[in-house]
């Protein structure tokens, strides 16, 4: 008994430390969407964890995506974040081809002011999910923060200062208004 639980013990400390370096990836339709694709990578910054970012566009470079999304695993991504605008079908077809949790950020359109990326994202038939954030700014951010969780599942550092950051972020919450 005192073994079994030894040697779980040991077992879950090299499943961490192969994880430990896991990254994150960056990944958006185009060079426009790098404005709001930046707040994640502030996030990730500041939490220390590694990631790279890329220009993927699902139907104008289809077989970089396709190489992308087949090398993740090997690569050592543990999460993609894939922001796109419009008919934004990259986070889609990269989580059809990864078992890498992919999380979709709605870039803010001209025309439909994102209600054309929101909507492409998040309506994933059953099967293949994606976990779609927020329009524009705030998903990015929040893309950041979910790709953070993710890693801090199997990372011990990163998920002190995620708890860290939290509380911070409660106490500079004033209990009452100025006006
Ligand atoms: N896009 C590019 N390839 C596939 C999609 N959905 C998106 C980009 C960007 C929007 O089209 O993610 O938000 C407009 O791109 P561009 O290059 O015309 O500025």
């Amino acid at each position: 008994m005192i073994f079994l639980s030894i040697f779980e013990i040991k077992f879950k400390q090299i499943i961490m430390k192969k994880n430990n370096n896991l990254k994150v990836a960056i990944v958006m339709g185009s060079q426009s969407d790098a404005k709001t694709m930046a707040l994640c990578t502030k996030v990730l910054k500041k939490f220390g964890i590694k990631f790279e970012t890329k220009i993927i566009s699902a139907h104008r470079t289809p077989k970089r995506m396709y190489e992308f999304a087949q090398t993740a695993e090997e690569e050592k991504f543990g999460v993609i974040i894939a922001g796109a605008g419009g008919s934004a079908h990259l986070p889609g077809m990269i989580s059809s081809l990864t078992s890498i949790p992919v999380l979709g950020v709605p870039i803010e359109s001209k025309n439909l002011k994102g209600l054309d990326s929101l909507l492409s994202i998040v309506q994933m038939p059953k099967g293949i999910p994606v976990g779609t954030l927020a329009v524009g700014d705030n998903g990015a951010i929040n893309a950041g923060l979910l790709a953070v969780s993710i890693i801090a599942n199997t990372n011990n550092v990163v998920k002190k200062r995620l708890k860290n950051w939290r509380k911070l972020q409660t106490k500079s919450v004033k209990k009452k208004p100025k006006f």
